[in-house]
Formats: C-alpha cells, structure tokens, sequence
C-alpha cells in the first residue's frame, strides 16, 4: 500500500508509478522523456483511454525545485484522485475518453534525490549540473532555464540559488521538456507546474514586459479555481500574474509554454505561507493536496468542456 501522505524518496515514487500501471492497465503508461544530467531517467505517466483518436491533453509537472517535496505528493495523490474517480464520477469517465494526462512526479529527479541527501542538502532547488568553467558552484534553476526571453531578472551568478544557466535550454531537463512537449504541443491545452510554498495561483507572464493574450480567461479561471480551492479548508490562496503577484524574472516553463500556444497555464504555489516554509510537515500533505486538487479539478473541467 501506497502512503499518500508521507514523503517519498525518489526510487519509492518510481516503485509507485509502475504500480499504477499494474493497478491500471487500461488506462496508465509509463513514458520515459529525458535524462537528468547525473543521467537519471526522467519519466510521466500518461493516463487516459486509449480511444484509438487523436486526443487533447493535460500536463502537469511537479518537483522542478528539489526542496519543495509537496509539490511530488501532490502529483501523487492528484493521479490517484483521477484514476479512482474515473470509475465512480461520469465527469472523470468523460475527461479520461477525451484527454491525457502527462503527469511527471518529480521533474529534477536530480535535486530531489541530492535533497534527500542529508540534512544538509534537504533545501537544495536547484539541478544538479556540473560548475560552468571559471566559477565554483553546481546547479542550475530549472525555472529560469526555459527559451523564454531568457536572462531577465534573473541570476547569472552560479552560486546563486536561482542561477540561470550558461544559455537558454542550456539543461538537459530543459531540453528535453522541450522536445517532447514541442512535438506534441498543438494537442496541450492546459500546462499545471506545481511548486511550493506560498499558496498563490499564478499565470503568465513572470516578464513584466508581456502580457497574455488571454489575460482575462486566465483570470478567471484562476479566481473560480481559487475560491474551490478556499472551500476545502478555508485557505486563501492569492491569484495574479506571476511578475504582480511574486516577482518577476524570465525563463520558467510557465512562460514558456504559454509562448509556445498553450492556452491555459498555470503555476501552483502550494502551502504554507511560511511557517514550515519548504518542510511542510506530513500531517499537512493530506490537507494540501485535497485543496489543490479542488483547484486543478476546477482548471481541467473547464479545459475539457472548452474544446
Ligand atoms: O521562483 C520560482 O521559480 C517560483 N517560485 S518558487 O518559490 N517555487 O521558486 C515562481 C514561479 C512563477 N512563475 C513565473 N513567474 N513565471
Ligand atoms: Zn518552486
């Protein structure tokens, strides 16, 4: 048995993703995308009936920053809410018939192996990638790595912990997210990267200098995912722009997804608001995912209804 509320070290959430495959045959893949730098695989599970006809689908990537270990549980406990519901709700029948879901528990398999580490590596973010030439330090901020009017607002210093890499896509997770979800991209109409912590509801775009075309539906969408998010347990969740709301900087697959035609995107900055801060303790996983999930839900129905 599975715990869905406790934290997983990486060959456990490996472990796992084959058991939903076991558990559901008809409906789970495992697809391995990429490779990290330290040359871990990096996989998703594509969930969806296999209807023989072209489909629209859904991504949602969690763990591109290695310290923020809820964001992985929520991956987690979001594919067993769908499968399970997918035999009790007529909805979610519906929505696995009419999309796939690419979902990837743990995006920088690399840092979150590293921060599992000791404690002493627990609030590492970055990936693992080696020093550039002249300077001392190891990683790259994989949300800062995107071709998204790459380098502004952002840091060039690789000591730092949001360190933008030598280039764009100068990573090989960022690279190859780009070619698997290049190749596919007129099909995505939803893009949900999950972080921590904060509890806000973010959209494009993080470069103060843009603004989505859609800028009112995200918006709303936003707001109504919000307020279903509020209703679970009372928590308030903020909802803007990335570059009103946060802070902005150039480079995160929000933005970039969002440039490359991807109607709906959307960053989830889960709990708390900065009392455990990055080590949410595990008797607030369940919480956290249930509300989430009420907020994701919200996005992927009207995603499914709108096409
Ligand atoms: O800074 C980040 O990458 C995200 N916050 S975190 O504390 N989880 O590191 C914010 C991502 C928001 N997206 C954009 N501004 N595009
Ligand atoms: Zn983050």
């Amino acid at each position: 048995e599975h715990d869905y509320f406790r934290y997983h070290p990486m060959p456990e959430i490996t472990d796992w993703m084959w058991l939903m495959v076991e558990d559901h045959p008809d409906l789970v893949t495992v697809v391995d995308y990429g490779r990290t730098h330290e040359n871990r695989t990096i996989s998703l599970l594509k969930i969806g009936l296999d209807t023989g006809l072209k489909k629209k689908a859904v991504w949602m990537d969690c763990g591109i920053h290695a310290r923020e270990w809820i964001a992985p549980a929520f991956c987690q406990y979001f594919v067993r809410q769908i499968l399970q519901t997918s035999k009790t709700d007529p909805k979610m029948e519906l929505m696995m018939k009419n999309l796939d879901f690419y979902v990837t528990p743990v995006f920088n398999v690399d840092g979150y192996v590293y921060s599992w580490k000791d404690n002493t590596t627990r609030l590492w973010r970055k990936s693992r990638s080696a020093s550039p030439p002249g300077c001392d330090c190891q990683g790259t901020d994989l949300n800062r790595n995107f071709d998204s009017n790459w380098a502004v607002g952002v840091s060039s210093n690789c000591c730092s912990s949001r360190y933008c890499g030598t280039g764009p896509m100068s990573e090989p997770e960022t690279q190859f997210l780009t070619y698997f979800m290049g190749s596919w991209k007129d099909d995505f109409l939803c893009f949900l990267t999950i972080h921590s912590f904060g509890q806000m509801l973010l959209f494009p775009y993080g470069h103060p200098n843009f603004t989505a075309s859609n800028y009112a539906e995200l918006m709303e969408v936003a707001l109504a995912a919000a307020e279903a998010i509020q209703e679970v347990h009372g928590m308030i969740y903020k909802v803007g722009i990335a570059s009103d709301v946060i802070y902005p900087f150039s480079g995160s697959s929000q933005d970039w997804a969002h440039m490359l035609g991807i109607p709906l995107t959307f960053t989830f900055e889960l709990r708390d608001n900065g009392t455990f801060g990055f080590e949410l303790p595990e008797d607030q996983i369940q919480p956290s995912c249930e509300e989430a999930y009420s907020g994701v839900l919200h996005i992927i129905t009207y995603a499914h209804d709108k096409a």
